[in-house]
């Protein structure tokens, strides 16, 4: 059971007691208690059976939510969870998966307009009975409008670090209960897509039935959609699916390439394999004569992935760029970018601690970030705007850089960097004062307020920003949030242009629910000339590892280490930095 399980019955216990009014010391108790799960970097699951003094020492975490987490690990769920399941309608819980739908609205409307579903609810909404219930408003309604549209639109997709998670606890466990021979993900998750619809294992082994079995077997396995011979569909929990299919060795590498897609490049690989000669299928790479497969049928390539490629006279194309983007032109040229790689990342450069929102000290980040084996971080903490975090004025700043260098140089093995997330006020000011942002090695602006403005109010808001010259990094510079908030109206394009001009980088923030820069707005980025920075944007220790994520979506974008600047050495980075540098 992953982590994520076991806080979504924890956060659903909390919600469901939240629209029940409940005591707000419970509620907000088992809240946090599904966040720290949610955050953890060990499973929770395993840990509880194996070692159950590791939870008591976590602050948070008390006997009876151990209690709790044991009973659900034993017996698959939580009695209390069900119990509070049957005292409301099941649908309730569906609307809180809307944007901006808390408890408290949801439990309004279904006592003043018995309303339980998401249809009844947009219904509602359109008749315009929402405005004139108590907070509610023209404009609020008008949202909900627009939760709903998102909602139906993402509806089925999941998180990339979700996907990715679930299935390699699944092959885990194939390999354990199975004799298989190659196992390998293919489809989205290995195109590292930053949303999965659904999850694809392919397999070889000698005997696919106890595959196939072991499979359907899993104890999270919701339903069994389907399970044949060499071929089984299940839905896992939280509605994910996954297809499992069993090959023959000599076709593994021809289903893997067909498996993983995408469906665009295969389709422009089908092509150029026609136009030389070759039919192309899950099955191999077959040559025709006169319509014939020479050698009656026997194939050129389809053991290995790699062969298909290179019969076809190209390179060998990394998964994360199969999407028909002129891949196949480029690895003809043999002019495949050098796609960088997590290993060439030498530090991270957008991190909180206590001081503000984070849940661990500065020594405790650079702890962790020298078993990451980085060169040096920056701690950026948030600015005073941030109210809610905490968030820094110049006088706790000043004491705050102070410390920095003080637990810099108690770590030797690394540098960390003085910084500060500084919030993007209203005209695109900055949230503090010129005299102190100068004294920092990095400063990154941020939007955290106002999304509603319109495109071009929001390109000169961020603009004006980029034109403060200590300002280093955009973070997550369009705003969304993954299957939950839309970007706000931007013209990146004019926005990249501003950030080369003055040698601002623009981040990949690397948080699975953000990934922004997406994919395509990487590779419009490095084509105009402007440099990127990858980063976890981490709130607690065990978020130093997002940093993949940031690493995948770089790749997708079609970068190489030299266009982010986190890959450079030190005294490098800090030429950037400074602004003396900008560019390769
Ligand atoms: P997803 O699951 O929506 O995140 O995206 P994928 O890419 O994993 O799509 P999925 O699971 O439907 O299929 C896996 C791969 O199988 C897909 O990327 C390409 C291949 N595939 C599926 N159907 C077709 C098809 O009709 N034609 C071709 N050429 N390939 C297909
Ligand atoms: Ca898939
Ligand atoms: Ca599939
Ligand atoms: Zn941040």
């Amino acid at each position: 059971m992953e982590n994520k399980d076991l806080a979504e019955i924890f956060s659903e216990i909390s919600d469901i007691l939240e629209i029940q009014e409940s005591n707000p010391f419970r509620i907000r108790s088992f809240r946090r208690v599904a966040q720290i799960i949610e955050n953890l970097g060990f499973n929770v699951a395993r840990t509880v059976q194996e070692d159950p003094e590791k939870l008591r020492t976590i602050s948070g975490i008390g006997e009876g939510a151990i209690k709790r987490i044991q009973e659900i690990v034993e017996t698959g769920r939580s009695q209390e969870h069900e119990d509070l399941k049957n005292q409301i309608p099941p649908s309730l819980l569906t609307l809180l998966e809307l944007q901006n739908l808390g408890p408290k609205k949801i439990k309004l409307f279904w006592e003043t307009l018995n309303i339980t579903t998401i249809d009844e609810l947009e219904k509602a909404a359109r008749e315009e009975k929402l405005r004139s219930l108590p907070g509610m408003g023209q404009k609020s309604e008008a949202k909900i409008l627009k939760a709903i549209e998102d909602y139906r639109r993402i509806q089925g997709r999941f998180r990339l670090d979700d996907g990715i998670e679930i299935t390699q606890a699944l092959i885990e466990y194939l390999n354990s209960k199975v004799k298989v021979r190659r196992i390998a993900a293919a489809g989205s998750v290995r195109r590292r897509r930053e949303t999965v619809g659904d999850i694809d294992i392919l397999v070889t082994c000698h005997s696919p039935g106890e595959v196939i079995d072991a499979f359907v077997q899993h104890p999270d396995v919701r339903e069994v959609l389907a399970k044949g011979d060499t071929k089984a569909s299940v839905v896992l929990r939280r509605g994910l699916q996954t297809d499992l299919r069993v090959l023959e060795d000599e076709s593994f590498g021809a289903a893997l390439q067909y498996f993983t897609g995408s469906k665009a490049h295969n389709v422009a690989l089908r092509e150029r394999a026609k136009r030389m000669g070759y039919k192309i299928s899950e099955y191999g790479l077959f040559r025709i004569v006169n319509g014939e497969k020479i050698g009656n049928g026997k194939k050129v390539a389809g053991e290995d992935e790699e062969d298909i490629y290179h019969l076809l006279n190209l390179s060998f194309i990394p998964p994360e760029i199969r999407e028909n983007r002129g891949e196949i032109e480029k690895a003809e040229a043999g002019q495949l970018p050098d796609l960088i790689k997590l290993e060439q990342i030498r530090g991270d450069l957008h991190m909180h601690t206590k001081a503000t929102d984070g849940r661990n000290s500065i020594e405790e980040m650079g702890d962790a970030a020298v078993k990451a084996k980085y060169e040096y971080i920056a701690i950026t903490d948030h600015s005073k705007a941030l109210a809610m975090t905490g968030g820094l004025d110049e006088e706790r700043l000043l004491l705050h850089m102070e410390k920095i260098d003080q637990v810099s140089s108690r770590i030797p093995e690394i540098k960390l960097l003085k910084g500060i997330e500084v919030d993007i006020l209203n005209e695109g000011e900055l949230d503090l004062s010129d005299e102190v942002l100068s004294c920092l090695d990095v400063v990154i602006a941020s939007i955290h307020s106002r999304f509603n403005l319109s495109r071009q109010e929001m390109t000169l808001r961020i603009c004006r920003a980029l034109e403060n010259p200590y300002v280093n990094i955009l973070a997550h510079p369009t705003g969304r949030l993954l299957t939950r908030r839309e970007p706000y109206p931007l013209d990146l394009e004019q926005v990249i242009k501003t950030a080369r001009e003055n040698r601002v980088c623009l981040e990949i923030n690397a948080y699975p629910e953000r990934l922004d820069l997406n994919d395509l707005h990487c590779r419009m980025a490095r084509d105009m000339g402007a440099l990127i920075s990858i980063n976890s944007d981490s709130h607690s220790t065990e978020m130093l590892r997002y940093m993949q994520y940031g690493v995948f979506t770089a790749r997708r974008g079609w970068l190489a280490a030299k266009d982010v600047i986190n890959t450079y050495p030190l005294e490098k980075l800090r030429r950037v930095l400074r602004k003396e540098e900008y560019g390769v």
